[in-house]
């Protein structure tokens, strides 16, 4: 025993001098993986996604014996440099979008070049380039190993061959380890790739960016695979849950008539009604919400396609692509639109965006979609007042006025959308464009007038001002409208087209401070009104309003509802059918569920968070049993997928070619029995 004992101890000093360049990469390649879980999931040192990081790392590791030695510092230190970029995208992609980046956009992320401003404001954090020290530290490594003639000394040892099989078999080993802690669930969800924080957990950031590589190839190759599966998944999925076409008091009310749709840039819902210093923020809304139906608890459904997003799930009622977006990827498959089934009706339709047509390769989606004409830029729009990404909302507006007063002349209908842009991200311009407050303004004891600072400066205060001032650019627009004559016939739509993205540290300030100290209350307080995750989540929502001059409905809907259901709902207003829709009639649900494209979702009961398999319950009187989140998680996962096999496999382009065919068949035959 002892025997052996000494000379175990003899090869692994001997395999330790020997193999000090390959262990540096193991190492830091691997502390780079840990890092960047601790950081976005806080998962600490978890040995399942350990032991696939080492599985991978220890694999493409083992290649490297076959090259010389004096070369291997090339190999190593190439693959831990794509490592290391692999940690750095996806923490500063975790910034910003809480998901892990994918290869599939690639295309997408090119958008970031328009808004570099918002960028290097809202996302770079130094935290996001500690990966650096790995490949810093591997090149000094080197140096030394090179100064010390490490190479030569292992170029004298013939035992490239072995060491590259042993290492082989012991990352063979660890993925062995490793796979008997995998679960079916596991494995569904890795396939699926939606829920990236759960596979990044469970996997580890190597091990998912690899399947996401593989995945990404999907709309180029999976409509060439498992086409029939994807159309028995649909067919069973429809043949189930056939929507009914709604009959309720709101049926048919706005047959005829125009529908003028307001894309709000990232307005969120908790400042309708909210005051500064007695003003409020978004006057404008406050009185359209009044009036008109409010839905108070309404939720945007986006993915990393953002605004592109919210614009395909409301026109659509489908849910975004899992991989990469629509607008980007699947922009040509079929889809069933509001303004494809307005047009049937006669309505001419229309979109107008102050910013570049092609972005979000809207100048292609839009026409796929059904609008007659995209209005957008220096084209249609004389760009003379820019603020933030493009032409200010106050100039859009007054511009596409008469526009729209001109295709109301020739037109009997329209569907139009008119995409704001000023409340982008990151908001630094609008001291020159707004004179909002939002500092605390109140009269000390010596009766003096004193101004605490409050959100002044800060980046909430700048969006609050911001959302102030598209307020103001809207509530312009429908007195223009009104001017016109226009609203007498037409109906205006307003959403916010997903949340601002704001940290969750901006809202310390927001909800803790005294104005009186101008201080901030210390977390330990117990006043102290933290951001959770589930606070964070549920102050997502954003503002949805149907407003029409003479019709005063003055009612508030507080059911959830996502936009997915905008398009069932404003169907059985205006008179148009998606038998596509995944959605619903507002009006026309018992309880509604508004489905978050990585699998969470939100009744009026329980907000559910599907990564972590645990969920807040929204009502302090209620409980719910595990069937009703088995019963919610089971739609979920269907409603996410249904609507991916859709536009991966162009099912409603198949579906309208095989029924024109049975049509043109059954037409011959009759035609032949005459
Ligand atoms: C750009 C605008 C913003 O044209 O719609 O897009 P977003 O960054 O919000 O997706
Ligand atoms: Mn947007």
């Amino acid at each position: 025993m002892k025997n052996f004992l000494d000379k175990f101890k003899i090869n692994s000093k001997r395999y330790i001098k020997t193999n000090i360049l390959f262990m540096s990469y193991v190492v830091l390649s691997l502390i780079n993986a840990t890092i960047l879980r601790i950081f976005t999931v806080g998962n600490y040192f978890e040995i399942k996604p350990i032991l696939a990081d080492s599985a991978v790392i220890l694999l493409i590791g083992a290649i490297g014996y076959f090259i010389k030695p004096k070369n291997q510092f090339k190999y190593f230190f190439t693959w831990n440099a794509i490592f290391t970029a692999v940690c750095v995208i996806n923490s500063l992609y975790y910034t910003n979008y809480l998901s892990y980046a994918s290869f599939s956009l690639l295309a997408t992320s090119l958008q970031i070049v328009d808004v570099a401003d918002a960028v290097t404001e809202n996302i770079l954090e130094i935290k996001d380039f500690i990966y650096l020290v790995g490949p810093l530290a591997l090149i000094v490594i080197h140096t030394i190993l090179k100064k010390k003639e490490y190479y030569e000394h292992v170029s004298k040892i013939e035992i490239g061959k072995v060491r590259a099989f042993n290492t082989f078999i012991f990352g063979l080993i660890c993925l062995g380890v490793f796979l008997t802690t995998v679960t079916a669930v596991d494995i569904s969800r890795l396939n699926k790739q939606w829920n990236r924080e759960y596979v990044v957990m469970q996997f580890g950031i190597y091990t998912y960016q690899l399947n996401d590589l593989v995945a990404s190839l999907k709309p180029q190759i999976s409509p060439l695979f498992g086409i029939d599966d994807a159309s028995k998944e649909f067919r069973e999925y429809y043949e189930e849950n056939t929507l009914e076409k709604s009959n309720n008091k709101y049926t048919n009310i706005f047959k005829g008539k125009n529908l003028l749709m307001i894309h709000a840039e990232s307005i969120q819902n908790f400042l309708i009604n909210e005051k500064f210093n007695g003003v409020e923020v978004t006057p404008t809304l406050n009185k359209l919400a009044k009036e008109g139906l409010y839905f108070s608890n309404f939720y945007a459904q986006e993915s990393v396609g953002t605004s592109s997003d919210s614009e395909f799930t409301l026109n659509t009622s489908l849910m975004p692509a899992t991989s990469g977006t629509v607008f980007v990827s699947y922009w040509d498959r079929e889809y069933v639109t509001t303004p494809k089934l307005l047009k049937e009706k006669g309505y001419y339709t229309f979109s107008m965006h102050g910013n570049n047509p092609t972005f979000w390769n809207r100048n292609n989606m839009h026409k796929n979609m059904g609008y007659d004409k995209f209005y957008a830029y220096e084209d249609d729009f004389e760009i003379d007042e820019t603020i933030g990404l493009g032409l200010s909302d106050k100039s859009f507006f007054k511009q596409a006025v008469p526009k729209i007063k001109e295709i109301s002349e020739n037109y009997d209908n329209f569907y139009g959308t008119l995409i704001m842009l000023t409340n982008h991200t990151p908001w630094t311009d609008i001291e020159n464009y707004s004179d909002y407050s939002v500092d605390y303004k109140y009269t000390n004891e010596q009766g003096i007038e004193v101004s605490a600072p409050y959100l002044e400066g800060t980046t909430i205060g700048n969006y609050i001002k911001s959302v102030n001032y598209a307020d103001e650019a809207i509530g312009q627009l429908i007195e223009d409208l009104d001017k016109e004559g226009l609203l007498e016939n037409t109906v205006i739509v307003i959403y916010g087209d997903h949340d601002a993205k704001l940290k969750k540290s901006e809202y310390a300030r927001y909800y803790n401070y005294d104005p009186y100290t101008d201080t901030v209350l210390d977390k330990e307080d117990p006043n102290y009104i933290g951001m959770d995750f589930y606070a964070y989540e549920l102050n997502r929502e954003v503002p949805f309003i149907i407003w029409s001059k003479n019709n005063k409905f003055s009612t508030e809907i507080t059911e959830v509802m996502g936009m997915y259901d905008v398009m069932p709902t404003l169907g059985n207003m205006f008179d148009f059918y998606s038998p596509y829709a995944l959605g619903h009639d507002i009006f026309s649900t018992t309880e509604n569920v508004v489905i978050f494209p990585d699998g969470n979702w939100l009744t009026n009961k329980m907000y559910y968070n599907s990564q972590k398999e645990e969920g807040l319950l929204l009502q302090s009187n209620e409980t719910v049993s595990a069937d009703y989140i088995d019963k919610y998680n089971k739609i979920a996962e269907e409603k996410v997928s249904v609507s991916d096999k859709i536009i991966v496999y162009d099912l409603i382009r198949k579906t309208k070619e095989t029924n024109d065919l049975l049509e043109q068949y059954q037409n011959n035959k009759k035609s032949m029995n005459n």
